[in-house]
């Protein structure tokens, strides 16, 4: 049984979460992922959108992954590591080199990100999408149809 093991927030879950996560399952039989909890990610300077639990929930409905474990300090790699007997660690190449430490414990590799997708550009979209402004681009569909309906007729 050879165990890999990953930790990340996980925030609005989309498709370089999908991938990298399948990438690390396919590196051995067993995935642990240990996502932040919102403490943690206090002292990381950043605040996810979504609760702990239901990103909890989200990751324990991906297919690829088998167990998810609370992320709550930095130092808790080696201790997992061993507790879990854990053959690689691994993570996305925005951390290269973070980690590199963990090699006398497991081997660790580091996964090509997937560009163009990232829960802050998905945050930073949706923050301008208040409700005066979906107004206004409803307004502007109905302007732009009844022009259209007038050109059918
Ligand atoms: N990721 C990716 N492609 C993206 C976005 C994220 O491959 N477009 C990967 C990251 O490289 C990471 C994982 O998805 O391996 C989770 O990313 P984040 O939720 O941003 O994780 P982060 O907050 O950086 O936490 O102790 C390590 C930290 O917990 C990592």
């Amino acid at each position: 049984m050879k165990t890999v093991i990953t930790y990340g927030t996980f925030d609005l879950f989309h498709v370089g979460h999908v991938r990298v996560l399948n990438r690390l399952k396919a590196l051995g039989d067993r995935l642990i992922v240990g996502i932040s909890t919102d403490e943690f990610n206090a002292g990381k300077g950043k605040t996810a959108l979504m609760s702990f639990e239901d990103r909890k929930e989200v990751l324990e409905s991906v297919r690829c992954v088998d167990l998810v474990i609370p992320e709550i300090s930095w130092e808790q790699k080696i201790d997992d590591i061993k507790k879990y007997d854990v053959q690689i660690f691994g993570i996305g190449d925005d951390w290269k080199g973070k980690f590199d430490y963990l090699n006398q414990y497991c081997e660790v590799i580091y996964l090509e990100r997937t560009y163009g997708i990232s829960s802050s550009s998905i945050k930073t979209l949706t923050s301008g999408l208040t409700q005066e402004r979906l107004q206004d681009m409803r307004n502007a569909v109905d302007a732009i149809s009844g022009i259209l309906k007038s050109f059918g007729n």
